[in-house]
């Protein structure tokens, strides 16, 4: 605890005169060092539901989204809707292979070091005998949503910022090959990393990372060890994805993968759960559908890629615009106990929340899988925003949560609800933030 507990029974008792007087504040403008946000999996499920409608729509017998085909531009067309809609520079870059027009999608994020480039990639296409689900619409849903988050969270790297979806990796990592081979070597010395995100939810996952660089390898394994989750160095995939496009010109890589169609060990069985079997016995299969995917995994891999993404452009974060409710007084968390609450009385807003809303949490916990985090509106509906977790071993829930509050009146009490479910560990509310557009 950070406060005596004397400070702590009149910040308690103070709980209510602030929580009512918790009232609009201007938007912050202070810089303050970056924290990844939690990217919301079912963000990317949506993403990924939205995939398999092209691929249902396009090519029959379950359909694709393969080279060539229809719907591999329509999902090409899916996502440059989405990140222009959110403010990227966006840019199509068309290519011939095996006789067909193929297409890469390159996102800038504006501002940045145009000198130092992080780029995040994932290929889009599937092949031709099913919709690709996991490869790589699992990829490319989770580099979509972390640049959604970029957006969302107003996040203004140091670092210049770059997403790309290939073309053609299924044909022989072409879009990416022609990407790399089309940069001017003055642009390619700019690069200083490229991350790369194929099959990163299979149904019966592994946690590989790419063993290239190893700062970038760094980044993803104290990800994960922080989460309790531990790793495998990915050995097969030198030169089984688009990261071999950039390594072969120098640039560092790394990844993360979930395995296809190799099997899983008794020994990687002991360590992650799951079946002696493959890691994804629907790849490139008719069968690698929305329902070829792990959401543990997904989630996982999504936040990884944040993680990672915040920590390698080392940025600083302005805080959204718009207005702020917050409350920061300390609430004891019982261990094992009751539920509490933190409160902001909203005021001043016309009509319903947004779709978007973010939630600001700040609680100082360890062990966090014990807690139950909850954002109550005012008509008492109920938004889970973290589920418990009995493997969740890390300290703290520090981050932003966008909540779809499209159908709630904005203006009345909401309440942040928290409940610690196990024993022992313990800690409190630090604070709790709205944030109106
Ligand atoms: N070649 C990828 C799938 C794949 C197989 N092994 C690895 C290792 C690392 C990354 C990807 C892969 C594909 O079929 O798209
Ligand atoms: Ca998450
Ligand atoms: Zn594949
Ligand atoms: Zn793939």
């Amino acid at each position: 605890m950070s406060l005596s507990a004397r400070q702590r029974v009149l910040a308690v008792a103070g709980i209510t005169l602030a929580g009512l007087l918790a009232g609009a504040v201007p938007a912050a403008t202070a810089q303050s060092v970056a924290a990844a946000p939690d990217i919301p999996v079912a963000n990317v499920k949506q993403h990924l539901a939205d995939l398999q409608s092209i691929a249902s729509a396009n090519g029959g017998n379950g359909g694709n989204r393969a080279h060539g085909r229809a719907g591999y531009k329509a999902s090409i067309d899916f996502v440059k809707a989405k990140l222009d809609a959110a403010g990227y520079t966006t840019r199509i870059e068309q290519f011939t292979s095996s006789g067909s027009t193929g297409y890469n999608l390159i996102a800038d994020w504006p501002g940045g070091d145009t000198n130092q480039v992080l780029m995040a990639g994932s290929h889009l296409d599937s092949v031709t005998s099913g919709p690709g689900i996991n490869d790589n619409g699992s990829g490319s849903a989770a580099i979509l949503e972390t640049a959604l988050a970029v957006a969302r969270t107003g996040y203004q790297p140091t670092k210049h910022l770059r997403f790309a979806w290939w073309g053609a990796e299924e044909l022989g990592l072409v879009g990416s090959k022609y990407y790399v081979n089309n940069l001017p070597s003055t642009e390619r010395a700019k690069i200083s990393g490229y991350l790369n995100f194929d099959m990163i939810g299979s149904p019966n996952p592994g946690y590989f990372v790419y063993d290239d660089d190893p700062t970038i390898e760094k980044n993803f394994k104290d990800y994960f060890a922080g989460i309790g989750v531990p790793t495998e160095i990915e050995t097969e995939g030198d030169g089984r994805s688009d990261h071999a496009s950039f390594k072969n010109v120098g640039i560092p890589v790394g990844g993360l993968f979930t395995g296809a169609s190799r099997t899983k060990t008794s020994a990687q069985v002991q360590k992650w759960g799951g079946t002696a079997t493959a890691f994804d016995r629907c790849y490139h299969s008719s069968c690698d559908t929305t329902t070829n995917i792990n959401d543990t995994a997904l989630d996982r891999n999504s936040d990884a890629i944040a993680h990672a993404i915040w920590n390698l452009s080392s940025g600083t974060t302005t805080p959204p615009t718009g207005t702020v409710f917050e409350n920061t007084s300390d609430v004891s968390i019982p261990d094992n106990g009751a539920v509490v609450t933190s409160s902001v009385n909203v005021t001043g807003i016309t009509g319903n929340a947004p779709s978007d809303l973010a939630v600001g949490v700040d609680i100082i916990h360890t062990w966090r899988g014990d807690l139950v985090v909850d954002l109550i509106a005012p008509d008492g509906t109920v938004y889970n925003l973290k589920p418990y977790s009995s493997s969740d071993s890390a300290d703290n829930v520090q981050t932003t949560y966008t909540v779809n509050a499209s159908a709630e009146v904005a203006n009345g009490s909401w309440s942040l609800r928290v409940q610690d479910r196990a024993t022992y560990d313990t800690g409190y509310i630090n604070s709790f933030k709205l944030t109106f557009p």
